[in-house]
């Protein structure tokens, strides 16, 4: 799956079912088995090209039509909101994993891989966090997080996004209570931490608005290139891609290239692509034609090792609640109907 830094240390154990196609693909060796109604998949078009294709996945696999979809398109999952602090810490050194482990076990008994999000993020942070106001204290509580969160996933989960979110569009750091608090080194501080916790996860940076070549992705840029210089582990960042539709930066490609010259994988973490509603059929062709884009830019730069969607159908996107009177920007519609956007991702793979 990773076409550049395979490491002696992945776990051959968890090379099943859409990883092991992947790898596979990516060792060189011609995957023939691949049955072709597989290949006329995301996951198994993504695997033929040695990548990943995953969605977000939140309370949703009561539901046998949504799981039918999920189970027969996609080879990756992340959990939408089950891992983060307010969901996995409420109260301090109160750790809850259920809802977590749901999807979790989920994938993994189906061979998927698991993204884990997010360990440090200001947002679904609970108020005594945002309260603590002392250094170490603040120190202390960030540890026991990682340590407890990524320690109970650790071996179920391959990538890990560390830090979220930690730059504005200037380029200067967002004021959270972990910036202004602990300073600068808070991002270096949780990626050590976790990779002291779990050392076969992949530890990644990520964030929205770096897609394209601008300040925020040139400070982060910044910070990457130095985190590779000085040791600091870090593998991997994701590039989110919540998309307008026709707004596809045209240096993507490039931008994600820059970044993987530093050595670290890239990934594309939580795309959709956004439009005005009523959806109507020019704006659906334009949309197919912009997922093409993104899937092309990754496929064409070798560290892109997966792209994930911001979870499976129309019905269960986090747009309409966000952007008034935008939405429609998954592959499958609020009947859970492909999209055009479907079959061109998947032709976009090469399947
Ligand atoms: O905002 C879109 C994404 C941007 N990047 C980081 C992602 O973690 C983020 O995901 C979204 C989820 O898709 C939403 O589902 O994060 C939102 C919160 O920042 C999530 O929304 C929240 C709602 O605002 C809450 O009202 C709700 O209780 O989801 C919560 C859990 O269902």
């Amino acid at each position: 799956m990773t076409p550049t830094r395979t490491r002696s240390r992945r776990r051959v154990a968890f090379l099943s079912g859409w990883s092991a196609l992947a790898v596979a693909a990516a060792a060189g060796v011609v995957v023939t088995a691949l049955p072709s109604s597989a290949a006329a998949t995301l996951g198994g078009a993504a695997a033929a090209a040695g990548r990943t294709f995953g969605a977000a996945v939140s309370d949703n696999l009561g539901d046998a039509g949504y799981v039918d979809i999920l189970d027969s398109q996609f080879s990756g999952i992340t959990p939408e909101n089950e891992m983060k602090w307010d969901a996995t810490e409420a109260a301090p050194g109160a750790f809850t994993f259920d809802a977590a482990d749901v999807i979790v076990d989920h994938a993994r008994e189906r061979g998927m891989a698991v993204r884990g999000h997010t360990l440090v993020w200001h947002s679904q942070l609970p108020a005594y966090v945002q309260a603590i106001a002392d250094p170490a204290e603040l120190r202390t509580a960030v540890d026991r997080h990682i340590t407890e969160v990524a320690g109970h996933f650790r071996g179920r989960v391959e990538y890990w996004d560390v830090a979220n979110e930690a730059f504005l569009d200037d380029g200067s750091r967002r004021p959270s209570v972990f910036q202004t608090v602990l300073g600068d080194g808070y991002i270096e501080d949780a990626f050590r931490t976790a990779r002291s916790v779990d050392p076969d996860a992949k530890l990644c940076y990520n964030d929205f608005s770096i897609e394209g070549v601008n300040a925020k992705s040139d400070a982060t840029f910044e910070m990457v290139r130095d985190f590779t210089a000085r040791g600091v582990p870090i593998d991997c960042v994701g590039f989110q891609s919540h998309f307008v539709l026709g707004q596809i930066p045209a240096d993507l490609q490039a931008n994600l290239q820059r970044f993987a010259d530093l050595g670290v994988e890239v990934q594309i973490t939580e795309l959709d692509i956004r439009m005005d509603l009523p959806a109507d059929a020019a704006k659906l062709a334009q949309q197919a034609e912009d997922y093409a884009t993104v899937v092309r830019a990754c496929l064409a730069v070798a560290p892109c090792s997966s792209i994930t969607v911001w979870q499976v159908s129309d019905r269960e996107s986090w747009v309409p609640s966000t952007f008034a009177g935008q939405g429609a920007a998954l592959l499958f519609d609020e009947d859970r109907a492909a999209k055009p956007a479907l079959e061109a991702t998947i032709a976009a793979l090469g399947g």
